[in-house]
């Protein structure tokens, strides 16, 4: 389970890293051999081996606690990442992390299973860490680097990373749930824990129901607008800065825990759990950190009680329960180890025979291939959470089970309901709801288990730790992280552009002067655009143009332009360039091809009930939604075969119940370039949001201006949030022109 590792004295910080990941705990600990020498040794989390590959490749470090009091560590590297341990003294780690962590923040998060304990102490001790873990990353971060804040520890760091490094992008991750506003607003420090968060640019949660939990805190306490995953925070600058809250259930490495049930030693470990619990016909299991939360005490309720009247039988049915140690030093969890020990005891001292143990109990941690043996033993898989952020247990009995057999027994209060809908669901609280779903999973017959087994292995696969993890970064680096504001390094580009003799301003329309909308009729562009785009309009050597997919009549309706705008639709098959009538821009051989098209399908649609041919700029479809599906099939078949011999260049498109010919495959690069012609320009700004923006982009040419609007890859050079920001962008090209024509002017007159 555990490698161990000799660090690399070398590789000290030096505040380069682009990703930098915060939690609690280290991925490593250190580990004290016999002759009293000491190693690192990696603890292969979930966390860890999603991350790690990433870590690599962008020159990440890891900022946390190595798991031993009263101890400093330098930093440094290993196994390829970069280490920054933080320093946590033995007083410390009662305060912050068993009390302020374990006590307060821990039992409220989850329903108050427990009562929270408040002290005040155990809080200035938890702001004391939090400080200390944000000023390690904070000198640890490049410029501009990503810093992934993890769980219920750390909830101050956000906000601290931010005042002291505007620069960065924070991501926060909460791995357990967020309570409802009733039960949060017992806590003393409730405003201060959401200032902290609220410094993140995202906030993962694991369920919908959490983010949602904590947007109301938020409009409760603060009074802050949010809609949807957004939050609106009042920045210090007098603007606002967009807070994203949303769910990213976390998962699990699927295809390693998979891996590891395949292996033949493996399967023989199973095999042997079996034999020596003396082959049962059913093995259920629970596997649980022994903490009150799992509802280990409701699944043995549940289980005495069919012990008891007889429903199921020691020589029947065993029960293995693997209650990890945790927390042992948290007054609750000493509490509860009596209880579970005092249940297991006495449930055992009731029916368990010579040959027959009712509960196999285990207060031990076991290596991985042992859980997953265990895992492959399991007939039943037992998860009666009280509350539970989401349960990779559950995740990982699904992974193991590449025998698609066995049942899962699932709490609605773990996140993982949310996903794994085929497993058996029960309320946990209703004991009669647990023994009948128990019942009902040892008789399920094999093919549906079968069939429930399947379905919940293509979730798990398909949303595996690593899906989680790239989404989580995506959504933090793409979206979260566009700033709004005009940056400098754009303000300095647009100074440069406006130098220029002739520049052309070619903007696209959608989601770059107007904001996307259900109905595209509805379109307007963002007030201040068409006094942006006239104060351009009105200045020496500058051309402005819109450019489109939409066909260009649809886009004179939506963008209502000045008399001088230029215009390309249809990605720059249709042009209006200082003519009054639109232009179809086709070549000579373009427009026999248009011809020859029109003849094949206009037989073919003559000669066939229900089908009609629309004429598009640049080619042709046909429609067969009104034909029978014989009739619809003959159409496409005949037009595709006629014309795949007699015009083999032609674009071809299907959609639903039409099939669409172009003689052109026209990109807005093409609309470009032939734009950039017809102004003359010797620089071009172009500003899009959309993949199809993205091949006006690449014919840009050294010292034009790319501008991305919104979040997503994108060839562009610089970037805006929304097209709010875009009469800004054109005021600065149209202030920076003045400007430089006032100084032409003086330099004339001189
Ligand atoms: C928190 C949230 C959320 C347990 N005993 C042994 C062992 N384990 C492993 C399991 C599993 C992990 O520990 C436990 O994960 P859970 O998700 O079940 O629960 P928490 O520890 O409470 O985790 C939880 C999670 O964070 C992730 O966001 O899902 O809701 O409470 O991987 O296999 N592993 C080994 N030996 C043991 O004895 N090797």
């Amino acid at each position: 389970m555990t490698s161990a590792a000799e660090p690399t004295a070398s590789a000290a910080p030096d505040s380069t890293y682009s990703l930098v990941v915060v939690s609690n705990r280290l991925p490593i600990e250190i580990e004290v051999s016999e002759d009293g020498t000491e190693g690192w040794r990696t603890s292969p989390g979930g966390l860890v081996t999603a991350l790690e590959p990433m870590m690599r490749s962008s020159d990440g470090a890891w900022v946390g606690w190595p798991g031993i009091a009263d101890r400093s560590f330098d930093p440094f590297e290993n196994d390829g990442i970069s280490i920054v341990p933080v320093r946590l003294s033995e007083s410390e780690l009662e305060d912050y992390y068993e009390g302020f962590s374990n006590d307060t923040i821990w039992p409220l998060y989850h329903d108050v299973i427990a009562p929270p304990r408040y002290h005040r102490e155990w809080w200035e001790a938890y702001v004391r860490v939090n400080r200390r873990f944000a000023d390690a990353a904070a000198s640890a971060a490049a410029p501009g680097a990503t810093v992934w804040v993890h769980d219920y520890q750390l909830q101050l760091v956000p906000r601290m990373l931010r005042d002291a490094r505007p620069d960065l992008v924070i991501g926060f991750f909460n791995h357990i749930p967020f309570p409802p506003y009733g039960i949060y607003a017992q806590l003393p420090w409730r405003k201060q824990i959401l200032d902290g968060l609220l410094g993140a640019d995202l906030i993962g949660f694991q369920r919908l129901a959490d983010a949602g939990n904590f947007s109301r805190a938020v409009r409760r306490l603060y009074g802050y607008p949010t809609r949807g995953v957004a939050i609106d925070v009042p920045a210090p600058d007098g603007k606002h800065r967009r807070v994203i809250a949303k769910h990213f259930p976390i998962s699990i490495d699927a295809a390693a825990y998979e891996e590891l049930a395949r292996r033949p030693e493996i399967q023989e470990r199973a095999r042997q759990i079996r034999e020596d619990l003396g082959n049962p016909q059913t093995i259920m299991l629970g596997v649980d950190r022994l903490d009150y939360t799992k509802g280990i005490a409701h699944r043995i309720k549940a289980f005495g009680e069919l012990l008891a009247d007889g429903s199921l039988s020691v020589e029947d049915v065993t029960l293995v329960q693997v209650a990890s140690p945790s927390r042992e030093r948290v007054g609750p969890y000493i509490a509860l180890r009596d209880e579970i020990e005092l249940a297991v005891g006495r449930l055992n001292g009731d029916f368990s025979t010579i040959s027959h143990t009712a509960i196999s109990y285990h207060h031990h941690g076991y290596p991985r291939e042992e859980m997953v043996a265990l895992y492959l033993a399991a007939d039943v898989m037992l998860v009666t959470a009280l509350r539970d952020g989401m349960n990779l247990v559950a995740k990982e009995y699904v992974a193991v089970r590449f025998d698609r057999d066995g049942v899962l027994v699932l709490s609605e209060f773990a996140g993982a309901a949310d996903e794994l809908k085929q497993a058996v669901l029960i309320n946990p609280h209703d004991i009669d709801g647990v023994k009948a779903a128990i019942l009902r999973a040892v008789a399920m017959p094999r093919q549906e288990r079968l069939r429930r087994m399947r379905s919940l292995r293509r979730k798990v696969f398909d949303n595996d730790v690593d899906a989680w993890s790239s989404s989580f970064l995506r959504t933090l680096t793409e979206g979260a992280a566009v700033r709004p504001g005009i940056p400098d390094t754009l303000a300095g580009a647009l100074k440069d552009l406006s130098r220029a003799d002739n520049i052309l301003v070619a903007l696209d329309f959608d989601g770059t002067l107007a904001p996307h909308v259900d109905k595209p009729e509805d379109a307007r562009a963002v007030a201040g655009t068409r006094e942006a785009v006239q104060r351009l309009l009105d200045l020496d050597g500058v051309r402005v143009a819109f450019v489109s997919g939409r066909a260009l009549v649809s886009l004179r309706h939506v963008s209502q332009p000045q008399t001088d705008v230029l215009l390309a639709g249809s990605h720059g098959i249709e042009v209006q360039l200082d003519t009054p009538e639109i232009e179809l821009d086709l070549v000579t051989e373009e427009l026999e091809q248009l011809d020859a098209l029109a003849r094949v399908l206009e037989r073919i649609s003559g000669s066939i009930d229900g089908t009609w041919i629309e004429r598009k700029p640049a080619g042709l479809a046909l429609h067969t939604r009104l034909a029978t599906p014989r009739k619809a099939a003959a159409a496409l078949k005949a037009a595709r075969g006629e014309l795949g011999t007699l015009l083999p260049g032609l674009t071809v498109r299907d959609g639903k119940d039409v099939i669409e010919f172009a003689v052109r495959a026209s990109t807005k690069g093409d609309a470009l370039a032939r734009l950039r012609r017809h102004a003359g320009a010797d620089r071009v700004f172009y500003a899009g949001d959309d993949t199809t923006d993205e091949d006006a982009f690449a014919v840009l040419r050294p010292g034009d201006v790319g501008l991305k609007i919104g979040a997503g890859d994108s060839l562009a050079g610089y970037r805006v949030r929304g097209p709010e920001d875009v009469p800004l962008v054109l005021g600065l090209i149209a202030d920076a022109r003045a400007a430089v024509a006032a100084e032409r002017e003086a330099a004339a007159g001189a």
